[in-house]
């Protein structure tokens, strides 16, 4: 394949700051160098490829718009371009980056104390110390508010029981915050890896996200110390203020995904011969790449736009809920049409279509289905909730 010099037609280059430029560059090159060389060994072997979670830590990647306790603190835009060149390589890479940034230590910053996040944060920032998120359970995925994990104050600790389910980088976390309701509210719990009580199942079968760790999480009398609840906030906009930080990552990782498959066609579509032409000749796939084209700078431009608004503090969650669900829509999109111009070669994994394909099909139901963006969305339009 040629090398990939990214997708920018209308010349958004323009608008990133040296620094957002410099690191999205950084990410592309390792990207190119040391992820998509392995990414298909792992995922054929359904295992998270580890050994890159040390360069990501040194890279700066983790918490990267977080700022203290050793994080970069740099602009969303930077987080968003970074998420692109990750899940160019694979959405498994940037998920971990998601979870451990947005989902674990961003919590962490914004909820709770001095003591655990200088605990916590320094050795997240390196990658030393991994977290996952638990906020799904077998029975409330679309509906968390519905959780049945409870905590219990008893003495000096909190006794948590229940289950979790679907939790990126549970086997592998070295803490995990959970979400569990303590006098019937919600309330944030860090876990740590070896508190008695508390296992981690890896979750196998899955034919999507096949590169990342899935897992349940279980609390069986799970006792942790009362320092450990996060003190700043409760109520489900908790863990929803952090889906906020993740669902932004996710409009923008999932373009990535989108623009490997729009390049991997362009290349494809030029080397073809079919008919003794090149079936990039034929004006019925010009139709398809230009299709690609305009869906995937439409998406730069909304993603680029919500980051700058986030970066003022601007942007709402139900405009980030626009940006997930459009641009993983598109991406999905996307690489099925990428699937059809490769023809049978779109099935093998010389390609990255298929892995693209089928990890977009979970990326298009965590953090919120796109039907619950376009509830929420609903919701803003007609100020009417059709949840329930
Ligand atoms: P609702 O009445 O709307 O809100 C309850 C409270 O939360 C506040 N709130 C928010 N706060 C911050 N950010 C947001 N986006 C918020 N949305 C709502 C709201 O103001 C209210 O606050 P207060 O103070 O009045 O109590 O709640 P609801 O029960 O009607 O639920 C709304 C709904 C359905 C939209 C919500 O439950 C939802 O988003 N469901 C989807 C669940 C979801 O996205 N789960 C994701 C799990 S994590 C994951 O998938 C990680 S994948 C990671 C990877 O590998 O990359
Ligand atoms: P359901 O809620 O059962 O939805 C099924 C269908 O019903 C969907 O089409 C949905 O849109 C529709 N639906 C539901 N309610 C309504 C309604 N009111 N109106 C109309 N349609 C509706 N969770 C975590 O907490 N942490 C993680 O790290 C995490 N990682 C994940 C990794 C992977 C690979 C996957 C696949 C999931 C992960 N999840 C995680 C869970 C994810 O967030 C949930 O799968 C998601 O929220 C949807 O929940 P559900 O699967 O139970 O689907």
């Amino acid at each position: 394949m040629s090398k990939y010099e990214g997708v920018d037609f209308y010349n958004l280059d323009q608008h990133l700051t040296e620094e957002e430029l410099m690191v999205r560059d950084l990410v592309r090159d390792w990207v190119d160098e040391e992820v998509l060389p392995i990414i298909e060994d792992y995922y054929t072997k359904g295992t998270f490829p580890l050994e890159l979670i040390p360069k990501i830590g040194e890279m700066g990647l983790f918490g990267c718009n977080l700022s203290g306790y050793e994080c970069a603190g740099l602009s969303n835009v930077a987080y968003g371009v970074i998420c692109q060149e990750l899940e160019r390589g694979d959405s498994a890479i940037r998920s971990c980056v998601s979870v451990q940034g947005s989902l674990t230590m961003y919590p962490i910053h914004a909820f709770g104390t001095e003591e655990q996040k200088n605990k916590y944060l320094p050795g997240m920032a390196k990658g030393e110390l991994i977290g996952c998120f638990g906020l799904t359970e077998p029975d409330h995925g679309s509906d968390p508010g519905g959780m049945e994990t409870k905590a219990v104050d008893d003495g000096d600790s909190y006794v948590l029981n229940g289950a979790k389910m679907w939790i990126t980088n549970g086997t592998i976390a070295d803490l995990a915050i959970v979400w569990a309701k303590l006098d019937g509210k919600i309330r944030g719990f860090i876990v740590e890896k070896g508190d008695k009580g508390f296992s981690a199942p890896e979750m196998k079968g899955k034919h999507s996200l096949r590169a990342s760790i899935t897992s349940e999480l279980v609390f069986q009398d799970c006792r942790i110390p009362k320092d450990r609840i996060l003190p700043e906030v409760q109520g489900l906009k908790g863990p929803l203020s952090c889906l906020n930080q993740a669902r932004f990552g996710i409009a923008w990782g999932s373009l990535g995904a989108a623009m490997g498959c729009f390049h991997s066609s362009v290349d494809y579509a030029k080397s073809r011969i079919m008919f003794k032409k090149p079936i990039a000749s034929f004006q019925l796939v010009q139709n398809k790449l230009a299709w690609m084209l305009r869906e995937i700078t439409k998406g730069q431009l909304l993603a680029y736009h919500l980051g700058r608004a986030k970066d003022k503090g601007e942007a709402t969650p139900e405009m980030i809920s626009l940006g997930k669900m459009n641009n993983v829509d598109i991406a999905l999109q996307i690489s099925r049409t990428s699937r059809d111009i490769h023809g049978a070669n779109g099935i093998l994994n010389e390609y990255p279509i298929m892995r693209h394909m089928a990890n977009l099909e979970s990326v298009y139901t965590y953090e919120g289905t796109h039907d619950i963006h376009n509830l929420i969305l609903g919701r803003w339009i007609t100020g009417l909730q059709a949840f329930e």
